[in-house]
């Protein structure tokens, strides 16, 4: 119940009242990835306002610098259970678009379960890509973008890849809160993440030679 309390103390943009909730629930014991799950349904709110008109670029900005806030509290309890022996990740958001928050989350949990990760930032073109895949040798790469308009650079980043004669060396996998099985197949990724958490199941069972995730 006060999770939902805190999505809507978010989606309202009341910062004093989303931190304190968030370390009421700590202190209660709540699991950090359902507080996180609860601020992202805040979020989600957030934007379904903006694309409502009642809300403005302003109102986006504000509830980023909220969530950022609840992430720094988040970070040292948000860690995987998952753990691999190593292995590394490439990750980034593609070209064009600069949300970055459910990255770096998904950043922070590969991290935390070991992964060693290579993390591009945001607005990332094909070749960056290209280059840290040829750099890292790394094995999983992960496409981040929450834009529509991402979804086209998600399928000209692999198509670059492919041509680049390294689709056959790395496992591709997309997120970010528009994603889900239709985009996964429409942009030629081998899977998709709704969470950090499906992240992380992902590229281990991609660096344990299981497909399944
Ligand atoms: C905050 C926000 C912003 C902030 C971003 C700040 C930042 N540093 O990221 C700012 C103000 C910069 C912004 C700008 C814009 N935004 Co904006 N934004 C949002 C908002 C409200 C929240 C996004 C968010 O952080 N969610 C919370 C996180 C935790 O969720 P998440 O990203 O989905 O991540 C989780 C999972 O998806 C997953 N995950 C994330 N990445 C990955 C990657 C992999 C590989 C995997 C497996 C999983 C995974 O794990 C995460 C945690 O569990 C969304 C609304 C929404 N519905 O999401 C709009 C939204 C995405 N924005 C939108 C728009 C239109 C814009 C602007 C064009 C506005 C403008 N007119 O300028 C610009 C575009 C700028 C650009 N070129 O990118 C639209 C997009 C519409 C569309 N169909 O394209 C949305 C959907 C709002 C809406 N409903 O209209 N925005």
């Amino acid at each position: 119940m006060s999770l939902d309390r805190l999505a809507s103390a978010l989606a309202d943009l009341e910062e004093d009242e989303v931190l304190e909730l968030v370390h009421a629930e700590l202190a209660a014991g709540t699991d950090p990835m359902a507080i996180t799950r609860a601020c992202q349904a805040g979020m989600t709110e957030v934007g379904d306002r903006f694309e409502a008109n009642e809300y403005f670029v302003s109102d986006l900005m504000m509830s980023s610098v909220i969530f950022k806030e609840v992430g720094k509290i988040l970070e040292p309890v948000l860690t995987s259970e998952t753990q691999v022996k190593g292995g590394s990740v490439v990750i980034g958001t593609v070209k064009g678009d600069i949300h970055d928050i459910g990255k770096d989350i998904v950043v922070n949990m590969l991290k935390s379960a070991n992964f060693d990760v290579t993390d591009l930032g945001v607005d990332v073109a094909p070749d960056r890509f290209i280059a840290a895949l040829r750099e890292t040798n790394a094995s999983v790469l992960c496409l981040a973008g929450l834009l529509t308009l991402a979804f086209d650079s998600m399928a000209e980043t692999i198509e670059a890849i492919a041509e680049a004669g390294l689709r056959d060396e790395v496992r591709i996998m997309v997120g970010g809160g528009p994603v889900d099985g239709r985009v996964c197949e429409v942009v030629g990724a081998d899977d998709w993440g709704a969470d950090a958490q499906a992240a992380v199941r992902l590229a281990k069972n991609w660096l344990e030679g299981d497909s399944a995730a």
